[in-house]
């Protein structure tokens, strides 16, 4: 019998921040995961469907445990329900959101040399805390082969699968039986020490180990994920609707955001952390977290931060633009012809490069990036699954939502853009900023509401 001990051990050594075991079987939370596929919840990620992510033994028919494996990826930098200009102060974006629990105050600021928050006017973009830095997937199978390798050395005989949302597994629905979290009401899986901002990979394995309790719900009477989501997407407490998920429509959607969804989609360009932000277990500072019962308790006595990573994977990257295009002031950027090409004379190879952090950048820089910088600036990023054209259509509903005049030229190339769902949403961001000053004009507030 392998100890789950030294199985523990042999993780936490590899670099995981929480492991766990659960058993092969969840039947209930694979039917209700069926059931919200049913209900299209899912919207268009048809991979959802795959029958094998009902029960993990339809791809390793001798499972028998599951090690699930945590790793945090965030860095100590503030929440985008912070930022200035972000992902959701911009102009007719978001509507204004509950600050962190107990004033989660501003941490330096290390990537900005203004300090923290600078106050510089510059419209900024919000690309979601995971992607700051090296695709997950690579740094987290990285380590799954390692733990794999350090079961098969404890228990030659074994099978084993590693995933890391890499195949047809549920991994939240095994890993909330693992104890190393709860599922929160904004459906991520939350340690009541270290926070949600982890990923998950699993082990599947034949070796017959021991569970662990599940971590019990601490979310107790709280809603601020649900008041604080901009779209509506959390449904229902625990259960969200996918489909309207800034997440979804800035990473996994091929097509048109809808345009009722556009406004609420804000500075982000790439995912949304708006109710991790909010939830008071990832709160920095001491303060009220609410616990089963329903009651709040004030934890004055028990001071505790939400965990950062060292990792040097997971820290912002900084990438670069040439300088002839990353023009300050406007028109910020050409917009590449066709689907990306520099034309003649904007920018060459040999220009001096700017480069900025990933960290709430500023949109003209995103602005300024043709489909070679993307490509290169991306190659390791998990942003590249967006893709440029993506990238090209988000940037078009963020420069929308900024109100800021001076990317009209940038728009009006966007405009003419070869593809109709670039053309379709830039001319939506005109037609925006259009109405914004329209609205200036006649003394109504700056901000528009949809
Ligand atoms: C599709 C997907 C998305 C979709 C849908 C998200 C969703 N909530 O379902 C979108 C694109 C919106 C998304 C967004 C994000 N994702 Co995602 N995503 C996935 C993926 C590939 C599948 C998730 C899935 O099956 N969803 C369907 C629902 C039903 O399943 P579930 O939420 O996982 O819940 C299970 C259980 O918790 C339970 N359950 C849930 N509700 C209920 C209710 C009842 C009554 C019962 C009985 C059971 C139950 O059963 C469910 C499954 O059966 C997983 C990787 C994987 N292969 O599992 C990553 C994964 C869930 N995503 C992850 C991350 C990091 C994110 C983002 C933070 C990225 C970002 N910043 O933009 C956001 C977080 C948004 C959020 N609030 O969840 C991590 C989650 C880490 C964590 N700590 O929870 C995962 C695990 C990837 C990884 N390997 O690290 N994601
Ligand atoms: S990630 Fe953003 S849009 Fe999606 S549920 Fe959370 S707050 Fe809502
Ligand atoms: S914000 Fe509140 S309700 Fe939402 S997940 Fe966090 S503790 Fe739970």
């Amino acid at each position: 019998m392998v100890s789950i001990s030294l199985i523990k051990e042999r993780a936490l050594a590899i670099g995981f921040d929480l492991v766990g075991v659960a058993p092969v079987t969840t039947g209930q939370d694979l039917e209700f995961s069926k059931q919200w596929v049913d209900r299209g919840f899912g919207g268009e990620m048809e991979y959802l469907k795959n029958p094998k992510r009902e029960d993990p033994r339809r791809v390793l028919p001798s499972a028998r445990s599951v090690i699930c494996a945590g790793l945090i990826y965030n860095t100590p930098r503030p929440y985008s329900t912070e930022a200035c200009r972000g992902a959701n102060a911009g102009a007719g974006g978001a509507q204004p959101h509950p600050a962190p629990a107990s004033g989660a105050a501003a941490t330096a600021e290390p990537d900005r040399p203004g300090g923290p928050f600078s106050r510089d006017d510059i419209p900024r973009a919000w690309i979601s805390r995971y992607a700051w830095g090296h695709d997950y997937h690579e740094v987290m199978r990285a380590k799954l082969e390692k733990l794999r390798a350090a079961i098969e050395a404890l228990a030659p005989q074994v099978e084993t699968r590693v995933y890391v949302d890499t195949g047809p597994v549920v991994e939240r629905a095994l890993a909330r039986y693992s104890g190393i979290g709860w599922m929160g009401k904004n459906t991520c899986l939350i340690n009541e020490e270290k926070g949600s901002w982890f990923f998950l990979g699993v082990v599947l394995t034949s070796l017959e180990l021991r569970p662990d309790m599940p971590a019990p719900d601490r979310c107790g009477t709280c809603t601020r994920c649900l008041e604080a989501c901009p779209t509506g997407a959390l449904v229902e407490p625990y259960v969200m609707d996918a489909s309207r998920c800034i997440a979804y429509f800035t990473i996994e959607l091929n097509g048109s955001i809808p345009r009722e969804f556009r406004p609420a989609v804000g500075s982000n360009v790439f995912g949304c952390d708006i109710c991790q932000d909010v939830c008071p277990w990832n709160s920095r500072c001491s303060g009220q977290l609410p616990v089963a019962s329903g009651q709040l308790r004030v934890a004055s006595s028990q001071r505790r931060s939400v965990a950062v990573t060292s990792l040097a994977e997971f820290q912002p990257l900084e990438v670069s633009v040439s300088a002839a295009t990353h023009s300050t002031p406007s028109p910020p950027a050409p917009l590449p012809q066709g689907e990306g090409g520099r034309r003649p004379g904007e920018g060459s190879v040999q220009s001096p490069t700017r480069s900025f952090s990933l960290f709430n950048p500023p949109l003209e820089a995103l602005a300024s990036f043709a489909a070679e910088d993307f490509g290169r600036a991306f190659a390791r990023s998990p942003i590249k699954r967006a893709k440029y054209r993506g990238w090209l259509r988000n940037l078009c509903v963020a420069i929308g939502n900024s109100g800021d005049r001076r990317f009209v030229p940038w728009l009006e190339k966007a405009a003419r853009h070869p593809h109709p769902v670039i053309r379709e949403h830039a001319e939506w961001a005109l037609e925006r900023i259009a109405r914004e000053e329209q609205k200036e004009g006649s003394g109504a507030p700056r901000r528009v509401a949809s």
